[in-house]
């Protein structure tokens, strides 16, 4: 999703570009007349749909527009333990989308879309995926979520268990797969695995779990890149809310410089602060993807946007009529 911002002489020019720029569905969250004549348009690209377009039309009715969001949101992220050169960042980001009629969780939306990158899992991926991490992030927990909502959406998905360290991981996967009649399949070593996605052609959705990694640790490295090198995986990096800032930062990015694109965020229910995910977004360039809010697997994952993200780090009492549970959902 991108917000942006366009302006022109009249209403006429500026609703011309944004139809060139996002497409005939722009959704358009504010406009403004200056004195001077000159029209603003703040939106957001066409093909947010379903829960993000409700996202930003519910963001854009959020409380009041603010005259200045600024130090709404510089302590929000001094509350979520966001360090002052990010924090700096995202304030003079926030200062250059700001304008009147806007309100402060879409101000702060923007601010995060220019400097974050938020990616959600596509619902049938053109190559298998395969969720990293360290230790008890929630790899297989996420699996289980993302197997049981492609399934439940009539996609055909096929699991492979690659974690042969952990007892029981594979055990796990196997209540699930039994109980959605999943197609499971384990593999105890590289060639194994490079079996079972040959033979999982075909499938909608291929995800496979693989074994907690130590970052910091060679031998666990070394170990999951020969797992990544037997096929064209996309390795995704599950990483848990509520780790210390510069220690998510410093995990984030190295599962970055071992590939991964995406991160996403569990046990978001279990933190109230949130500064260590925007720092290990930051840090690494991870796009943010999906964010689980509890354990329950029927609960399932919800993608991140920039809305979303800037409602969940606000003080609740800006999001009029939404419970703070009901907005960190989103
Ligand atoms: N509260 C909460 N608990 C979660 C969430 N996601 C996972 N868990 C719990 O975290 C624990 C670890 O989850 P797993 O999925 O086994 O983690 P893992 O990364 O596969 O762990 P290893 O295979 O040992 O590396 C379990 O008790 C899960 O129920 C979440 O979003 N919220
Ligand atoms: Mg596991």
């Amino acid at each position: 999703m991108k917000l942006r911002i366009f302006g022109a002489a009249s209403m006429n020019e500026v609703m011309a570009q944004v139809r060139e720029q996002l497409g005939g569905d722009a959704i358009i969250l504010s406009t403004q007349t200056d004195p001077d004549g000159h029209v603003r348009v703040t939106a957001a690209a066409g093909e947010v749909a379903g829960e993000v377009a409700e996202d930003v039309a519910g963001a854009a009715g959020d409380g009041n527009p603010v005259a200045d969001p600024l130090p709404i949101i510089r302590r929000a992220l001094v509350a979520h333990g966001v360090d002052d050169s990010l924090g700096d960042i995202l304030l003079e980001a926030a200062h250059d989308h700001r304008h009147s009629k806007m309100t402060c969780a879409v101000a702060f939306a923007a601010a995060l879309d220019s400097c974050l990158t938020f990616a959600p899992l596509p619902e049938t991926p053109d190559r298998p995926i395969m969720l990293v991490g360290p230790p008890g992030a929630g790899k297989t927990v996420t699996v289980a979520k993302l197997a049981a909502r492609a399934h439940l959406a009539g996609l055909s998905v096929r699991v492979i268990g690659a974690d042969t360290v952990k007892a029981g991981g594979f055990a796990q996967l196997q209540q699930l797969a039994e109980a959605l009649r999943i197609g499971l399949r384990k593999a105890e070593d590289p060639e194994e695995l490079r079996t079972a996605i040959a033979g999982s052609n075909g499938g909608d959705l291929v995800i496979v779990d693989s074994f907690g990694v130590n970052p910091f640790e060679s031998d666990d490295i070394d170990r999951l890149k020969q797992l990544l090198a037997v096929a064209n995986l996309e390795p995704v990096l599950v990483i848990p809310a509520g780790l210390d800032t510069v220690d998510a930062a410093e995990i984030a990015t190295a599962f970055a410089s071992l590939g991964c694109h995406r991160a996403i965020i569990t046990r978001l229910d279990l933190a109230r602060r949130f500064g260590s995910l925007l720092a290990a977004a930051h840090a690494s360039r991870l796009a943010l993807s999906d964010v689980s809010v509890s354990p329950n697997i029927g609960d399932g994952l919800r993608s991140l946007n920039p809305v979303g993200l800037a409602r969940l780090l606000l003080p609740a009492e800006l999001h009029a009529n939404t419970a703070p549970r009901e907005a960190e959902n989103r």
